[in-house]
This record gives C-alpha cells, structure tokens and sequence, in this order.
C-alpha cells in the first residue's frame, strides 16, 4: 500500500480530507490504511460503487469482484464520487472508525483492525434504494430522494454498530433483542453525531436520527426517522408486532430503549455513558436479552466501572421513566 492524502467533495459541498492509496498504475483509491493499528493487521477502510446494483444481489458475503473500489485518475474525488456517496461514506466511516478507537478503545468493528468495506450506490430494480444496512461484513448504501445514506453520520455509526454488536452481544434481530440492537445502534450513531457537529445534548434535536438526508425544504425534525426524545415508554408504547413487519418491530419498539439510554447520556458525562452501553453490549447481554434485561445489564455495566451512587441512580430514573421496570 502508498497511502496518500487525498481530497473529496462532500455531498454538502465542502471539501474534505480522504485517506486514500496510490496504487501503481498512477491512479487513486479509496482504501485507507492509514490507521495505526492497520500496520499491524493489514486492514483498511474501503469504499466501494456499485453503480446501482441491485442491493439483493449484495446481501451477505464479501463485496463482489465486479463492484469497484472507488477510483479517480487525480487525487480529487468529486462528481460522480460525490453524488454516489463514496466520498461521504469514505470520510464518515473513517469518523466512526476513530470514534470507537479513541473515544470507546475498540479497534474497528472486529475489535481486531479489521477492513471495513462500505459499498455505496445500490438500487431497488433501478430505482433509489432508500435504505442503508449492515449484512454481517460490510455496509451498504441507497439514496433517499436522491441523497446517499452516507451523509448521516449517525446512520454510518448506525450500521457500523450493528457490526460491533454482532461481534460481541449478537442480539437477536428480532422483537425485544432486535429493538435493542437498534437501540444501541441509534445511540452510537447519534452519539458520534452530536460529538462532532457540537450539538449539545440538552438540544431538542439531539436525538433525531437521519435528520440530515433530506432533500429540499423541511425542519430537522420533519426529515428525522427517529426520535430518541420521542418520550416513548413500555407501559404505554411497547406493540406487539407480528414477526412479518419489522422483524417485530424493532425500528419502532427501539425508540423505548433508545430513549432510555439517550436521557441518562444526557445526564451524566457523556463519555462514561458510552463507555456503559459500551460495556453493556459487550459484557452483560445475550443474544436474547430484552429490555428488563438491559436495564439489568446496563446496572452491571456501570458497576463494573465502579460509577458513583448517582450514576446509578441515574440509570434507574431514565429506564423508570421509559417504562422499564426494575
Ligand atoms: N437501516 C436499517 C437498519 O440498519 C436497515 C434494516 O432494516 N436492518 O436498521
Ligand atoms: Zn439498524
């Protein structure tokens, strides 16, 4: 590998710094290396354009021969890179790389230095593929009206998440376990999101996820999927969905959990939450743990890092108050 700073236009417009690699023929590629734990285990961060692909044909497995890694004949990336995605899925999984590194002390999704592949641009039959996933290797990107998915960060924390998960607590995507799946999921999304755009976490708009997809006129909150302040508790809100839709729900039941987890992120140092629903996910939950479990599991997290009493307590108000008994 030559890796090489490159430079990319975001879908916003502005310019970013990519890490990239000259490969012999003179061109360059969007495969970072550059990671320092990357010396050592040969992993590195790759983009790749599927050039409308269908996304079935994507699902599970390694990233197909036939789907390049994103190329450019100068060290620019713009244009079709930009509107593809590939530049901000290239410089959002790099974030999210180095939010788990340092933030969190997790060496990539593996926990190993392992590649994380990122394909961008897929298609349903042709037409904009309005969804992203993870498939148990790699990410995968739509457009949403016409915006890549990749312009989230927290729906690029989103999916890389549903990776670290799957290599520690492997919550079952289904039901209680799938909503917490998502839960965690949304909360390291927007985590990441907030860190880094500033947005403080008494700030109404803390908690929307994929609010920055959309396109054209409309509040934060209007293009939102989600809403971890949506005030949701079990009590009241937990639907008994059939397995056919959702898996159960879990986009719709996660927002119970997620709250939780956002309003004590909200009242104790942000850090040491996430270092708790870290721990949480890697330590104490099972692939069919639910949500009295995950308060359970949340506790144990928090005194395994031997918190004060008020953590605790804290952790106590947040899931009584999203319906979540001890
Ligand atoms: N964007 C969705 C998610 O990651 C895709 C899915 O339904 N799994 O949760
Ligand atoms: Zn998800």
């Amino acid at each position: 590998a030559d890796p090489v700073e490159a430079t990319g236009v975001l879908v916003d417009g502005a310019e970013t710094t990519l890490q990239a690699n000259r490969e012999a023929d003179g061109t360059y590629t969007l495969a970072d290396s550059s990671r320092d734990m990357f010396a050592e285990t040969g992993g590195q961060i790759r983009t790749y354009d599927a050039e409308r692909a269908g996304y079935l044909d994507l699902v599970g497995g390694p990233v197909p021969e036939d789907v390049p890694l994103v190329a450019s004949g100068t060290d620019r990336f713009e244009g079709a890179d930009t509107t593809s995605g590939a530049v901000d899925a290239h410089a959002n999984a790099a974030k999210v790389y180095e939010y788990y590194a340092e933030q969190i002390g997790r060496d990539s999704i593996d926990g190993a230095g392992g590649t994380v592949h990122s394909v961008v641009n897929v298609s349903a039959n042709g037409a904009d593929y309005a969804n992203a996933f993870w498939d148990g290797t790699k990410m995968v990107y739509g457009h949403m009206e016409g915006v890549p998915l990749s312009v989230g960060l927290d729906v690029v924390g989103h999916e890389m998440t549903h990776g670290v998960t799957e290599h520690s607590a492997g919550l079952v995507y289904l039901n209680q376990s799938g909503a917490l799946n998502e839960a965690i999921s949304d909360y390291f999304g927007n985590a990441m999101e907030t860190a880094d755009k500033g947005v403080a976490m008494d700030d109404p708009t803390s908690g929307l996820v994929g609010e920055h997809l959309c396109n054209g006129e409309g509040t934060l909150t209007d293009c939102a999927l989600r809403d971890l302040n949506d005030g949701r508790t079990t009590l009241d809100d937990y639907e008994m969905i059939t397995l056919d839709v959702d898996n159960g729900g879990v986009h719709y039941n996660s927002t119970i959990v997620g709250g939780a987890l956002w309003d004590l992120r909200k009242k104790i140092d942000p850090q040491l939450a996430d270092q708790i629903v870290y721990r949480t996910a890697q330590n104490y939950l099972t692939p069919l743990s639910g949500f009295t479990d995950m308060r359970h599991a949340v506790t144990l997290a928090a005194e395994s890092l031997d918190v004060p009493a008020d953590v605790l307590g804290a952790i106590g108000a947040a899931f009584d108050a999203h319906g979540i008994a001890d």
